[in-house]
Parts: C-alpha cells; structure tokens; sequence
C-alpha cells in the first residue's frame, strides 16, 4: 500500500510547508474551493495528493482520515476535518476572524448556510455531475445533470445580478463554495455564455489577491 505521505506533491510558492495539512484530488472541485480559499487567506499549507482513480481514497490510512472516504480533508494543528462546507467554516472562523468571509450576523450566516447547502445540493446535481459524466467517462445519459445546472445558472444569474456576492455586497465562503464548479462547468458542456452576472462573478473571484485556478483539468 502507498503512504500517503509519499504522495505529497511539489510545493508550488502557496503550498508551502506548514501546520496544515490539505489531503485532495487535484480534479476535485470540491478540493479546489478548499485549496482555493488557503491561497486567498494566504494560510501556508503541505498538499498531499490522493489519486481517486487508483483507490488511494480507499485505503486504510486514508480511512482513518474520512471514513467515507472522500477528498478534501484537512489536518490543522491535529485537528482533522472532511468535508470542504465544514472546513470553508473552519477555516474562515480561525483564520479570518473579523472579515467578511463569514461574519457573524445572523442574516449573513443564513445567507451563506443557504449557499453552502447549494452546494451540497443542486450543484453536485447539476454542473459537478454533468462534468463527472464527461470526465471519468460514466456510461450515463448526462441529459438531466445538464438541465439541473442550467437551472441553478438561471438562479445563481437572477441573484448575482442583484447583487454582486452570493450573500449580498461583500464576498464571502458562499462564493468560494459554488465557484470551482461553476467555472469547470463547460468541461460538463454547460455552457455560461447566457448568464453574463455569473461570469462577471467569477471574474470577480479570479480577481482576488491569491486566486489559484484548478490546475489540471481536463478539457472534453
Ligand atoms: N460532502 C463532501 C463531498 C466530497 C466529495 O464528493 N469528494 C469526491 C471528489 S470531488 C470524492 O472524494 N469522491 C470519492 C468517492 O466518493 O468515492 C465535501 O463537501 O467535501
């Protein structure tokens, strides 16, 4: 069996060594957001890559980790957390205290649990599916994954063109949340090009000081 520790990948200038640990697959969107929001925090992490197409997610010391056996996990000061939601929330109350990433009014925090509950929802059931599909190759008709992502792009566009952040003025873990998948969902064959506030949206991440892209994606 490989460690796990044998895998860490080659520390670019963000993911340099320090107490936190990201375990992900670098196609994982749901790792993305994670890795993406310690870049912007610019919370110095190791990166270990666990290869899902090889099972490394299966294995026993990965198990231990997350026993349902999904990427992102995180370890931080010994401390282990799955679950990208769960580790948005985590890290923006250690790390960001006092930002807008996620404040503590209620209004706010319901906003973005709404989002966050998207993105556990009709986000994995339409675009994160759609691209699945296309990029393991799964013997399913992608029809009904397509049509659920446009409908959330119908939602994210009547919202976003309101207002600029998913939970209203200021950007927030509700927005790291839904990105990555929004952003790949071409890869799925959902198109962006009639929602022109979700694009302007993503723009507007990608303008953040230490936005990092996924790297490696694999374009149909
Ligand atoms: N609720 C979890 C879902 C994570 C998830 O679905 N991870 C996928 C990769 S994108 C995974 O590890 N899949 C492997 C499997 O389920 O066997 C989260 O938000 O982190």
């Amino acid at each position: 069996m490989t460690s796990l520790a044998a895998n860490s990948v080659a520390a670019s200038p963000r993911d340099c060594a320090g107490g936190v640990t990201l375990y992900r697959y670098h196609l994982s969107g749901h790792s993305h957001r994670v890795q993406l929001f310690l870049s912007l925090l610019d919370v110095p992490c190791r990166i270990v890559d666990i290869d899902l197409f090889k099972g490394e997610h299966r294995q026993a010391d990965f198990l231990a980790l997350n026993p349902f056996g999904q990427v992102p996990v995180l370890i931080d000061d010994g401390v282990v957390l799955a679950d990208s939601s769960a580790i948005l929330v985590y890290l923006a109350s250690r790390y960001a205290t006092g930002s807008t990433w996620y404040p503590g009014d209620a209004i706010t925090r319901g906003r973005i649990q709404r989002w966050l509950s998207v993105a556990a929802g009709p986000l994995l059931a339409g675009p994160a599916m759609a691209r699945r599909i296309r990029l393991v190759g799964l013997d399913q008709d992608p029809t009904a994954a397509v049509a659920a992502a446009h409908q959330l792009l119908a939602v994210l566009e009547h919202q976003l063109k309101a207002w600029p952040f998913l939970a209203g003025d200021n950007v927030s873990i509700a927005d790291i949340a839904l990105y990555t998948y929004v952003a790949q969902s071409p890869e799925g064959g959902v198109m962006l090009d009639g929602y022109p506030s979700v694009v302007a949206w993503l723009r507007q991440i990608e303008a953040l000081p230490g936005f990092v892209a996924m790297a490696g994606a694999v374009h149909a």
